[in-house]
């Protein structure tokens, strides 16, 4: 069967590292259709990703791609959107690479309103080392580094993209995949800065410490605690609770991109560099 998605991928770097059951293939396929979707030149398309599971998927994408450094893919995608703002930047990044040792350039890439599309594969730990608590892990899921259940309180990215800058922040999980990809689509769309939280399960480093062995147990997880942003509205505050979160864009706003905003400053300084 003819699949309109393989060329998008380097088949010869196939199969992938990813363990069985995991939600990354998920995501990443969710990616190449909503740039199939879009219609988006391959040729002017350009994955960054930095290290981890989630970030090997880059590796497996037939574009120019760029693997980086743990937690720096956002500003090697910043500076390949400034030099040629024509290229449609595409960010992979993990929960730790891009909340732990990332946290900083993915604030100010927000701030900046970069125009990236930024994916967040959260699989709510560190997978590629071992299992270890990552900012994203829920206060009292067990991790190797928390083995009575992680202490701190877990960021929620999507709040802190959008109180960083972001002018599109969205979630969805790797239960709801065209819902997911859907909402990928719309993130191409925004000139600017555009986050989406994608929930993957992770049943080897996650889910067997958090009695989620099962992958399939861990989608229907996802299933029974995503709450549509429209019905979560509704919610009175009291039924927040639990793990129960909202999916569905969260979050939209219009202002000026980074690389448009340069513009402007290279024409008040006489043109120079154009
Ligand atoms: C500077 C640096 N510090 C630490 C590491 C080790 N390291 C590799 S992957 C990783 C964690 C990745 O976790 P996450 O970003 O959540 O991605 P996942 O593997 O779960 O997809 C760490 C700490 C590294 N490669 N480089």
């Amino acid at each position: 069967m003819e699949r309109s998605y393989e060329k998008y991928f380097r088949q010869n770097r196939l199969p992938h590292l990813w363990c069985p059951g995991c939600g990354n293939g998920i995501a990443m396929k969710a990616i190449v259709k909503a740039i199939e979707m879009k219609g988006l030149d391959q040729n002017k398309t350009v994955i960054v990703s930095g290290i981890g599971c989630s970030s090997r998927a880059s590796g497996y994408m037939d574009f120019d791609t760029v693997h980086t450094a743990h937690g720096r893919a956002i500003p090697f995608a910043t500076g390949i959107k400034m030099a040629n703002p024509e290229l449609n930047v595409i960010v992979i990044t993990g929960d730790g690479d891009c909340t732990a040792i990332g946290g900083n350039h993915f604030i100010h890439g927000c701030r900046r309103n970069v125009d990236l599309t930024v994916i967040l594969f959260d699989n709510n730990i560190y997978g590629m080392t071992g299992g270890q608590a990552s900012p994203m892990t829920p206060t009292g899921k067990k991790a190797t580094t928390a083995p009575y259940g992680a202490v701190d309180h877990a960021f929620d990215a999507c709040k802190l993209a959008e109180a960083a800058g972001a002018t599109y922040v969205a979630r969805s999980t790797a239960y709801h995949v065209q819902h997911l990809t859907d909402l990928i689509a719309k993130g191409m769309d925004n000139k600017g800065f555009s986050f989406i939280e994608a929930m993957v399960q992770c049943p080897t480093s996650f889910g067997r410490k958090n009695k989620m062995a099962d992958p399939a147990a861990m989608m229907m997880w996802m299933r029974d605690n995503a709450v549509m942003k429209a019905a979560w509205d509704k919610l009175p505050e009291e039924k927040k609770t639990g793990d129960k979160f909202p999916i569905g864009v969260l979050y939209e706003a219009s202002d000026i991109d980074y690389a448009t905003a340069y513009d402007h400053v290279i024409d008040l300084a006489g043109g120079a560099g154009k």
